[in-house]
């Protein structure tokens, strides 16, 4: 009876100890694991940020070797640098930069002007429609070349990559105007 008595207590003490040794471990290893998880969130985020990266399809690949000039654009978050271009007419290589942290693409609307909505979404039946053309959306640190034989207008230069809320790089100023003489 009294060995059971003192196994009981001995057991209590023994919990006791234990929860007050979790307590602590968990305060004390709570902020190692808080700037460990942090640290993690933190590289997840910029890893993570949006879709996987993509390779670059470089366009008119064929024609490259006979391009008039060429035309170097470096794509931010979210901006064409530059965004104003003015080139004459003829074969025309673009060399895109890619120096943002995620995919962006280089897209043309002849014609100039919005790019036409419908839904809240940008309207791809009607982009097509227009004639727009691009060079598909591919991840930071790339380089991609397209090349297009251009005729005399004006152009909107946008990236209609969407973004988790809904908007797309062209609404946060992923837009310019290519201007072909
Ligand atoms: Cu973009």
């Amino acid at each position: 009876m009294l060995v059971v008595v003192g196994l009981v207590l001995g057991l209590l003490v023994g919990c006791a100890k234990d929860d007050g040794a979790a307590v602590r471990s968990d305060g004390g290893s709570g902020s190692s694991a808080a700037g460990g998880s942090s640290a993690a969130a933190g590289s997840s985020a910029s890893g993570g940020s949006s879709a996987a990266p993509a390779d670059c399809k470089p366009v008119g690949e064929d024609l490259e070797a006979k391009a008039d000039q060429t035309v170097e654009v470096v794509l931010k978050d979210y901006s064409f640098d530059p965004s104003e271009i003015e080139v004459p007419a003829g074969i025309t290589t673009f060399a895109v930069k890619n120096e943002g942290d995620t995919n962006h693409e280089l897209a043309f609307l002849p014609g100039g002007g919005a790019v036409p909505m419908k839904d809240g979404h940008p309207d791809e039946a009607a982009l097509e429609e227009a004639g727009a053309f691009e060079l598909e959306g591919f991840g930071p640190g790339q380089t991609c070349n397209g090349t297009w034989d251009l005729e005399p207008g004006t152009y909107t230069m946008f990236c209609i990559i969407e973004l988790d809320d809904g908007t797309t790089h062209y609404m946060k100023g992923m837009q310019g105007t290519l201007k072909v003489t």
